[in-house]
């Protein structure tokens, strides 16, 4: 396996989320249901510092549901 091969697990405690990490291509379309836990695997193949966010909307502070991936090298 590759060093930069990078696995999320992501899972949800209240009601269905999504996650997007656009700069590597991730975009979560099926939700993450709660209970239940969703994969993410891509190659971070770049450096830097990048945003992901929930791209489903799951109430009034899906706005803020946000965060930063940093990569180094
Ligand atoms: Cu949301």
């Amino acid at each position: 396996m590759a060093e930069n091969h990078v696995v999320f697990r992501l899972r949800s405690s209240d009601v269905v989320h999504g996650f997007s990490l656009k700069d590597f291509g991730v975009f979560i379309t099926e939700g993450i249901q709660p209970g239940k836990s969703t994969l993410v695997t891509f190659r971070a193949d770049k450096t830097g510092i990048f945003t992901f966010s929930c791209n489903s909307i799951c109430g009034d502070k899906h706005e803020n549901m946000q965060g930063t991936l940093v990569v180094k090298a």
